[in-house]
């Protein structure tokens, strides 16, 4: 496992897409081609299609930004396209690292065919720097790096405002198995390493991220959603630039720019 990330990110990521050219996605052209159905979910970000088969869905990403659970609205230009790339990119990454993800093809730059899964009802966050609900909840400034990263989950559930619970109170309310919760924390602390170690060679430290993961028909587990500066917090290793959605959480301003340097910084690094 270890000695995956050490392999320079250019060779893992070619291979992630020769991977994927002649395995699933090849496999899925060759049967049919996904068509856009019934819109199923629009959400805050992204709006969800079904496609002629049910075991994929067509996810559309949007400009549109929400913070603390929908109260703040805003639009963030481009972002729709720099989340959808961004996230393929590091799914694939991730994929070839140990974590299987709901990726399978960017159709265009807004819009991807995803795995079709039940998600599981917890926000998964790990947490490398101090900041963000972090730093509230327990007094301390921003900035404070772990020895080790933590663990927290908290119960998807807008009505509730997403409340923190730990993994016995996710045992207790049935929203996963005991054998479940055990592969998610190990899959997102496997996500950390790999992050961390990726965007620290783009000059970007990754400060903390929430992922959410869900169950294929067969139950098993794998990673969902999306990866990228609406779900992450990225500072730039030198100046501690914010280079992620606190700049449209805070109002600080430049929040386009932050967007288009993240993405120049990862695009960057794959073509070296
Ligand atoms: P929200 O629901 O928080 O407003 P979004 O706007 O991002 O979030 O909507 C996307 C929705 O699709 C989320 O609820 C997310 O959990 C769900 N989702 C993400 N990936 C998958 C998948 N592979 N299969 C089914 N649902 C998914
Ligand atoms: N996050 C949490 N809920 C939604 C999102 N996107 C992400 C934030 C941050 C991490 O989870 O983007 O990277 C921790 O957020 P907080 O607010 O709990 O400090
Ligand atoms: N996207 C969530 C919301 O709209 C949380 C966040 O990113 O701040 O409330």
């Amino acid at each position: 496992m270890k000695a995956a990330i050490d392999t320079p990110w250019r060779v893992m990521y070619n291979s992630a897409v020769v991977m994927n050219a002649v395995g699933d996605t090849a496999d899925l052209r060759r049967k049919k081609r996904m068509n856009k159905g019934e819109l199923l979910y629009e959400g805050k970000a992204k709006k969800v299609y079904e496609t002629d088969d049910p075991a994929y869905l067509i996810v559309s990403y949007k400009d549109d930004a929400t913070a603390f659970n929908g109260l703040k609205k805003g639009t963030i230009a481009g972002k729709g396209v720099i989340n959808n790339q961004m996230s393929n990119l590091l799914m694939q990454l991730l994929e070839k690292n140990g974590v299987p993800s709901h990726f399978v093809e960017e159709l265009n730059e807004r819009e991807t065919v995803v795995k079709r899964v039940k998600i599981v009802p917890l926000e998964v966050i790990i947490r490398n720097i101090s900041a963000g609900s972090f730093a509230k909840r327990y007094g301390v400034e921003e900035g404070i790096v772990f020895a080790e990263p933590t663990v927290e989950f908290s119960y998807k559930n807008d009505d509730l405002g997403d409340p923190l619970l730990n993994s016995y109170h996710a045992l207790a309310l049935g929203l996963v198995t005991k054998e479940e919760i055990a592969t998610i924390e190990k899959y997102a602390f496997r996500v950390n390493e790999v992050l961390k170690a990726f965007w620290k060679e783009c000059g970007v430290t990754l400060v903390d991220f929430k992922v959410e993961f869900g169950r294929l028909a067969d139950g098993t587990i794998i990673l969902a959603d999306e990866i990228s500066p609406d779900t992450c917090r990225l500072w730039d290793s030198e100046t501690g630039k914010k280079l992620d959605k606190d700049r449209f959480r805070r109002d600080l301003g430049g929040v386009e720019d932050a967007y288009q340097e993240i993405m120049g910084r990862l695009t960057a690094h794959i073509k070296g």
